[in-house]
């Protein structure tokens, strides 16, 4: 049942509408440019998990914090990133969020809480703890949250920070978005147990699974540990089972079973929402269909803005890298 109001449930979907136009028009401009022989950088696409990012984004803050993983485009756009600085900087122009430098990993705006993503998986979640702590240091009851995937969360690094934050009862939300593969490598090859949540037992906080692809129970969850965690109560661990539509990158070629693509295509999130909100009479099909144009007409304006921007100065090239 839809448990908010149609304003809620309508900006979850123009959320979810932004993600994966955005993914969409990335993966063809990856396309065509690799095809012509320009350099573009690593593209890890999060099409088909976008009601993760919109879920957990709607119950943040603007000043709350959030570190991202390699596949961070949808976390981007959830907490509010300017849509022509995040083109911008896909294209590795001046004008995009990290002045060019950092690309499809790097999207950074600490006005709005956004920490960055991180190309070394498991990465974030050290960085994460630091900026728990520096709420809790500071008296602040800005959140944190720190996503990551099934395959990071078998990392050392994600034991020693979970562990931390919750002796420390610090105010993290973990976000593991479980989507079955880490790269090539199938969940229960690297993972004993079925469910990642199930290690929450071992850190004491509470520990839930919750459907990825149900943007609506991954809101529900969200809002119930961000409000634990503003209140003081410390961290909790959520599960998202999800699926990305796509392989693990644009170079990596599809190795997963047909059938079980077909399946998940079966469960897109945004489908899935779209055919609830009508059911249950929130908003009709031409009232979706101008929020999916909208996404789409905000989308163009960005891409051609971040296509009319200038490539850095090479005589920068060192400036913001280091301290001079
Ligand atoms: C420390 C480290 N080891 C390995 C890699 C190579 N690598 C990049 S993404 C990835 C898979 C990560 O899987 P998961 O955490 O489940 O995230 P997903 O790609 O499924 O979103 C690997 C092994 C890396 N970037 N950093």
């Amino acid at each position: 049942m839809i448990d908010v109001s149609k304003e809620t449930a309508l900006q979850l979907l123009r959320v979810m509408y932004a993600i994966r136009a955005f993914e969409l028009r990335m993966q063809a401009i990856f396309r065509q440019r690799t095809e012509a022989g320009e350099s573009v950088g690593a593209l890890h696409s999060c099409e088909g998990q976008e009601a993760v990012a919109a879920g957990v984004g709607a119950c943040l803050r603007k000043d709350d914090y959030q570190f991202s993983t390699h596949r961070g485009h949808g976390h981007a756009i959830a907490k509010g990133l300017d849509l022509k600085r995040m083109a911008a900087e896909m294209l590795g122009k001046a004008t995009g969020c990290s002045r060019g430098r950092g690309g499809s990993m790097h999207l950074f705006d600490f006005k709005i809480g956004l920490m960055g993503g991180n190309g070394i998986v498991g990465g974030g979640m050290p960085l994460a703890l630091g900026a728990g702590y520096s709420a809790r240091y500071r008296g602040s009851d800005q959140v944190t949250v720190c996503y990551f995937g099934e395959g990071a969360a078998s990392q050392g690094a994600a034991h020693e920070s979970i562990n931390m934050a919750a002796v420390l009862t610090l105010p993290i939300i973990y976000v593991c978005e479980n989507n079955l593969y880490a790269a090539t490598t199938h969940a229960s090859r690297n993972c004993p147990v079925e469910n990642v949540a199930a290690r929450a037992t071992g850190y004491g906080i509470p520990g839930e699974v919750v459907d990825g692809n149900d943007v609506l129970a991954v809101h529900r969850a969200a809002s119930k540990a961000v409000a634990r965690a503003r209140q003081g109560r410390g961290p909790t661990l959520l599960e998202a089972k999800t699926y990305r539509h796509r392989p693990h990158c644009m170079v990596i070629p599809e190795h997963r079973p047909e059938k079980e693509r077909e399946a998940w295509q079966g469960r897109d999130p945004i489908r899935r929402f779209e055919a609830q909100l009508r059911r249950e009479n929130v908003a009709a099909q031409d009232e979706l269909d101008r929020l999916a144009a909208d996404a789409e007409r905000e989308l163009a304006e960005a891409v051609a803005f971040a296509e009319q921007s200038p490539d850095p100065d090479p005589q920068t090239v060192c400036q913001w890298v280091w301290a001079d």
